[in-house]
């Protein structure tokens, strides 16, 4: 039963972790292998949620997808935590889940114990396997050669390393990659073509390696003497009118709940839910190394898992105060990431202004600030930093920032790479994408709402438009997933209203909120490649779907070695859409075409959109502001 303070979205805690493994493991004691690749919270039904008194007692129970190695079987597992028992145990047959963390540890050891891996390593000119870094790439469903079928396959791409610190990623070995067989621990197949030498360059950015450092940065401090405006209650932020609630899912990373804002007296929702459902990492590069490289970083890496623990004074600024993870690790065993959430809030320039100059030579201007929760994720090579962001004016925005190392392949002296580009000499950084989804499950004023997608458009010269100048809002509404697939397009600032026609502002119109895309890309896999169909969710910039709470992964629950599922399927069903439960789905990203500049470490890029007010308040909601106070220079 949950806590008097706590919140039905409340992630597991250690103690509920250890009871649901419990109850697995006494349920099938015969099963003595299991892993545990899953341990959430299985959410309760919405409309408890939705009908919840706070500090009303809610059943708890955990979701679990175990692992037995000895059968390659997958099960998905439902425990009631107040009697520890298990509730449904079902058989999952076909899917593989995501790679393990332990999957990945072990590959060191079974590429160096292989004599085949050894002995391809020593034609490519690797000798000293001592510091040799080896990196796991899932496999889609492209031919494995010498795999059993129903057997989890890793390929491995090896890096050479000269001191335990060193960037592998500066020495790749090329032409080289071999195919891990996780159940027998093998080495499966090795993939290579002639050898290309290691490049010459190491490409290490810690300060003994870069110096000497700049001199002239003098300290510039965030001091809030009074404390931050915002309190942390358990999991519950509060902060001017908004409140939230945020976690760690081990699939989604951070994930959002319950949004809402204190409206004149009103607590009116916007958000249910939001998490990052899928994300896809495709590379654009043909040869041997590259061909078979993508990476769903949710469904096939367990994204939330990889989430690292911030420090004061680097990652955030200011007053902070922290959230920790607490999440199962392959063993069933409960991990602590502490730190693992940060909130805190950022000036942000001017929120409005305006300088009467004609008549009184007199100026309103207010500050914008906005609270800021976030999140920094390590996956392979790169990092992927979550945040969200709320402002006084009731915007909401999501941002990713993306840093970290690039990918590389190792070129011949006076190649010219077809695919990428050179960071260092021989080093080249194949093109690639990074494509997020989005799950909004929004709920503006109530769980019945609208799609209406709205384009701004000039109207032709004619009647009523003689000069040529008319605008327009042309408004489309989206009323069965027939119609669910949507692209952006700038040259009409696209966006999609979410309305509620059940309840009106002030003007008689349904209110709303309008999700604003920050154009970018959509996947760039041909039709027909394996890839296109595994990520068809990447191939539009919006969905929308009919609420169903089996549908919360946009590549589908399994996307390891699966030939496709998610979204692509989802709306086939043909579900209308209007003055419904309806769930947005929103993909965006980058083409990134690497520059020398994101060498040896790549400066932060930022993707994202936002989530504005349209006619849900009656005026601008950050009127009552008040003005700066004494620390304003004159010159
Ligand atoms: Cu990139």
């Amino acid at each position: 039963m949950l806590a008097a303070t706590a919140h039905p979205y409340d992630p597991l805690t250690a103690d509920e972790i250890e009871r649901a493994v419990t109850a697995v493991r006494l349920a099938r004691p015969e099963l003595t292998a299991l892993r545990f690749p899953l341990v959430r919270l299985a959410y309760p039904a919405k409309k408890a949620v939705r009908d919840h008194d706070p500090g009303a007692p809610l059943p708890r129970a955990a979701f679990l997808v175990v692992y037995d190695p000895t059968q390659a079987s997958t099960y998905e597992v439902r425990v009631d935590l107040a009697a520890a028992q298990v509730e449904s145990w079902e058989d999952v047959p076909g899917v593989q889940p995501p790679i393990m963390i332990e999957e990945i540890m072990a590959l060191d050891d079974i590429v160096k114990n292989d004599p085949k891996a050894v002995a391809a390593l020593a034609r490519h000119g690797v000798h000293d396997l001592e510091l040799l870094q080896i990196d796991p790439w899932s496999t889609g469903t492209l031919p494995i050669p010498g795999v059993p079928a129903g057997h989890r396959v890793i390929r491995a791409s090896a890096y050479v390393r000269e001191f335990p610190e060193d960037n592998g990623y500066a020495r790749p070995v090329g032409n080289l990659i071999f195919v891990i067989d996780c159940n027998d621990r093998s080495v499966a197949a090795i993939q290579e073509g002639d050898p290309i030498p290691l490049p010459p360059e190491s490409g290490n950015y810690d300060v003994d390696s870069v110096g000497p450092l700049r001199e002239d940065l003098r300290p510039l401090e965030i001091i809030q003497r009074q404390g931050p405006s915002f309190s942390v209650t358990g999991n519950v932020i509060d902060w001017q009118r908004w409140q939230l609630h945020v976690h760690i899912d081990s699939v989604e990373g951070l994930v959002l709940s319950d949004v809402s804002y204190l409206d004149a007296g009103r607590r009116r929702s916007i958000i249910h839910r939001a998490a990052i459902s899928e994300m896809v990492v495709p590379y654009g590069d043909t040869s041997n190394d590259f061909y078979f490289r993508n990476v769903f970083d949710a469904g096939e890496y367990n994204l939330g898992k990889t989430v690292g623990s911030l420090s004061l004074g680097c990652d955030c600024l200011g007053e902070i105060r922290y959230l920790d993870a607490v999440l199962a690790d392959e063993s069933g065993r409960p991990q602590t990431i502490t730190n693992a959430i940060c909130i805190h809030e950022e000036d942000y320039g001017i929120l409005w202004k305006h300088w009467n100059f004609r008549y009184v030579d007199q100026a309103e201007v207010r500050r914008s600030r906005r609270l800021v929760v976030s999140a920094i994720h390590t996956i392979g090579n790169y990092e992927y930093g979550f945040f969200w962001y709320f402002y006084l004016d009731g915007t909401i925005q999501f941002e990713s920032k993306l840093t970290g190392i690039v990918q590389t392949r190792a070129v011949a002296p006076g190649e010219t790479p077809g695919f990428g580009t050179l960071v260092a000499p021989q080093l080249d950084a194949p093109n690639h994408q990074h494509l997020f989804n989005m799950r909004l499950d929004l709920e503006i004023d109530g769980p019945d709402n609208t799609v209406v997608e709205v384009d701004a458009v000039g109207l032709p010269i004619g009647p009523g438009n003689e000069h040529g100048n008319a605008i327009v809002a042309r408004k489309t509404t989206i009323t069965n997933e027939r119609e669910a697939r949507r692209m952006c397009d700038p040259a009409t600032a696209r966006t999609w209203k979410v309305i509620n026609p059940n309840v009106t502002n002030r003007f008689g119109e349904p209110v709303g909120y309008k999700l604003v895309p920050f154009v970018g890309p959509t996947l760039l896999a041909a039709e027909g490649s394996d890839l296109a169909r595994r990520a068809e969710f990447a191939r539009s910039h919006l969905w929308v779907t009919r609420y169903d709470e089996r549908e919360l992964h946009a590549a589908g629950d399994y996307p390891n070695q699966h030939p496709g599922d998610g979204l692509g399927e989802w709306v086939n069903q043909e579900r209308d859409l209007v003055n419904t439960d309806v769930v947005l789905w929103h993909t965006f990203g980058t083409s990134h075409l690497p520059r020398p500049e994101d060498w040896p470490i790549m400066p932060c890029e930022y993707v994202g959109f936002a989530l504005k007010p349209v006619g849900f308040f009656d005026r601008n909601p950050s009127l009552d502001v008040p003005p700066p106070d004494g620390h304003c220079h004159a010159e």
